[in-house]
């Protein structure tokens, strides 16, 4: 069967995780990925974080799947023409540089457009225009600056980042679905354009409702399903809300059996108002169901940390499973905390391919993250990381050049 992005040719001049990430999304959906790297170290993951002397770092290998490695020195006047014999032949250039970095190259937007009018551009950047433009962005700063930080946490506590690299790879998805839009317009256009996705932006997109929150407390001052109500004023910025629910539905994280020596027997409670009926019987408090302080939602908000210290009473004397099976069975939506070691484990994980066993050359067998996203006429096989150059020869050859040609590139060190 094929691929719904079969014939792509995607030259991925990107690194680290953010650009890595949507090229491997790309790749996954069937787009011919040719990652270029510099000669002798290549990407810079490759060699960080490493488990295994002399291998493929897991950074590197869990971001780069499905995709060719070629190396070329881009400021190598050789090099350089082999990148340009890359932007001829390829229909997107995905690139993650510090700002300006793929214009010292030479590779100006007009200069790429006077090469191959069809070519789309795609960036990754930590800022858009504006004072922090020229900067270079890591995962935690578009974290901090994207409005992350400010909200995840406790309120007597720091801002706190998220293990969740909604920075990285969040932005990565988002420049994804930007090149597949382009490519789409291209269609009636025949041309191609540029596509920027700023980390900073992708992070507050996905914190759209703490920005929702904001202009609710700006107007009404009060937020009375956050933790903080009835009992601490709120102050003019939407306050971190600890572990409570974005959404109309209060939740909590709560103990569960265990809780005392395992640090993830804990389950996510939701108290969904159509099933409170169910929730005062599971938890034996068939009272609160009359009880006009816990009839209804509005009732409930100022007691909503006194209700889950209650509830937790209960989720003390059952497992995080247990828990979930009983609740499950009365539609109460519940989630258990899960550690990567149970996620690792999780046979229904493998099933689908969301969890899969990955053979690797030089490092062995090791376990990835397989694509999220699944299609039913465009399945997505998981396949190695490249090793560095690895295809080199192959892409140069697709290029038109001979094996004399590749071998004086080689000696110039231009490749
Ligand atoms: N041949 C020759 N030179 C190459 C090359 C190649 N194949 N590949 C890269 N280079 C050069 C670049 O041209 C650049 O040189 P100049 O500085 O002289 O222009 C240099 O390598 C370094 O690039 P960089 O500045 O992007 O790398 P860095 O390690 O200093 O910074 C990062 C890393 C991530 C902070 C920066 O790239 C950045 O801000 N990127 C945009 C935001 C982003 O994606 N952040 C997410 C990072 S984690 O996913």
């Amino acid at each position: 069967m094929g691929k719904a992005l079969d014939g792509v040719r995607i030259l991925d001049f990107t690194h680290v995780q953010s650009g890595p990430t949507c090229t491997q999304l790309l790749a996954w959906l069937g787009a011919d990925v040719i990652k270029v790297e510099r000669a002798g170290e290549g990407d810079i993951t490759r060699g960080q974080l490493r488990d295994i002397p002399g291998v493929d770092s897991l950074y590197f290998t869990m971001l780069n799947h499905n995709k060719r490695s070629i190396t070329v020195d881009a400021k190598h006047p050789k090099g350089k023409q082999v990148l340009e014999a890359l932007v001829k032949h390829c229909d997107v250039l995905v690139e993650n540089f510090a700002p300006g970095a793929l214009d010292r190259m030479g590779l100006t937007w007009e200069h790429i457009q006077s090469l191959n009018p069809r070519m789309i551009v795609a960036s990754v950047k930590g800022f858009g225009p504006g004072p922090y433009e020229d900067c270079k962005v890591y995962e935690n700063v578009a974290q901090c600056a994207g409005g992350s930080a400010s909200t995840t946490g406790f309120d007597d506590g720091p801002p706190m980042v998220t293990g969740a690299q909604i920075g990285d790879s969040g932005t990565g998805l988002h420049l994804a679905l930007g090149i597949v839009a382009a490519l789409y317009q291209r269609k009636t256009t025949g041309r191609g354009q540029r596509v920027l996705a700023a980390m900073q932006d992708g992070v507050l997109n996905l914190c759209r409702v703490k920005l929702r929150d904001q202009q609710r407390l700006a107007r009404t001052g009060v937020m009375e399903e956050y933790p903080q109500y009835p009992n601490t004023p709120f102050g003019d910025a939407v306050p971190r809300a600890g572990n409570a629910s974005g959404g109309g539905q209060p939740g909590w994280i709560l103990k569960c059996k265990g809780w005392e020596t395992d640090p993830n027997a804990y389950i996510y409670f939701i108290t969904q108002a159509p099933v409170w009926k169910d929730i005062c019987e599971v938890i034996g408090r068939p009272e609160w169901l009359t009880d006009p302080c816990y009839a209804t939602p509005k009732a409930r908000l100022p007691h909503l940390m006194e209700i889950f210290g209650q509830i937790e009473e209960w989720t003390k004397t059952k497992d995080k499973f247990e828990a979930m099976d009983l609740l499950n069975k009365r539609d109460i939506p519940c989630g258990p905390i899960l550690s990567m070691k149970e996620i690792a484990e999780e046979p229904s994980l493998r099933a689908t391919g969301t969890v899969v066993e990955v053979d690797h050359p030089t490092r062995g067998k090791y376990l990835s993250v397989g694509n999220p996203i699944k299609m039913s006429e465009s399945p997505s096989d998981v396949k190695r990381s490249p090793l560095l150059g690895e295809h080199t020869d192959e892409v140069l050859a697709e290029l038109g050049y001979t094996q004399d040609q590749v071998a004086a590139l080689r000696a110039d060190k231009a490749i």
